[in-house]
């Protein structure tokens, strides 16, 4: 791969994360360019790559992509390390299933609404906690996790000793939903989920790539 990778993320962005995580674990390097998609007005660099305004894009060369799902994918079909997409078909289904609810409900509820109230807001912009959003959010996590253990169980995915798409895309959402103190107690009953996190949070790549470290 001769030619230069560009992402363009937003520091704090769990999306990012797990395009840093991937980049890192399949030994990648990209030049990395910082946009807030939050901005008012609008960022000029991220609206020249995507009308949706949403970090991370990747671009290569030409070719600019945005949906973290499928940044993993072209990065993983590009690095001259072992795939990290399984080949057995229950495997492979499990890991597009983890990836589907990461999106559709892990993202949504466990990071926008327990980690950017239970968190983010305290303790990196200095806002009140919003405890009523917390309460909501770990209600409506607890089906979430469910689902994550049952994968988790199966020992397909999410089994603590083989990393796939699914671990990287997971792993930093589950990061920022343990720093509030009420995610971090909810996860600890789920058992099979609690060894995967276990393994998962050891890792080095997760650990050196993460956007909140100083906090
Ligand atoms: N489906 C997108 C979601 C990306 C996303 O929601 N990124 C957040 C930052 S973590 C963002 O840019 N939000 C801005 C907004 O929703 O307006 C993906 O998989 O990449």
């Amino acid at each position: 791969m001769a030619e230069a990778l560009r992402l363009i993320g937003f520091k704090h962005s769990v999306y990012t994360w797990v395009v840093r995580l991937a980049l890192h674990e399949m030994g990648m390097a990209a030049e990395y360019v910082e946009a807030d998609p939050f901005a008012e007005p609008p960022d000029k660099v991220l609206s020249e790559h995507t009308p949706l305004r949403r970090v991370p894009v990747l671009q290569h060369c030409d070719f600019r992509l945005t949906e973290t799902a499928a940044i993993l994918r072209y990065l993983d079909a590009l690095s001259a390390r072992p795939s990290l997409q399984p080949s057995k078909p229950k495997a492979l289904a499990q890991m597009a299933q983890v990836i589907g609810l990461v999106d559709s409900d892990v993202y949504p509820v466990m990071i926008r609404q327990v980690f950017s109230a239970g968190f983010y807001a305290p303790a990196v912009t200095g806002a009140v906690r919003d405890d009523s959003a917390v309460v909501t959010g770990i209600a409506r996590a607890g089906p979430v996790l469910s689902v994550l253990e049952q994968v988790a169980s199966d020992g397909r995915q999410l089994n603590g000793h083989v990393m796939s798409l699914a671990d990287l895309h997971l792993a930093p959402m589950m990061s920022y939903f343990v720093r509030v103190p009420e995610g971090n107690a909810m996860l600890a009953s789920f058992p099979a989920l609690s060894a995967w996190w276990g393994w998962m949070s050891a890792q080095d790549s997760l650990r050196m790539t993460d956007p909140l470290k100083n906090f």
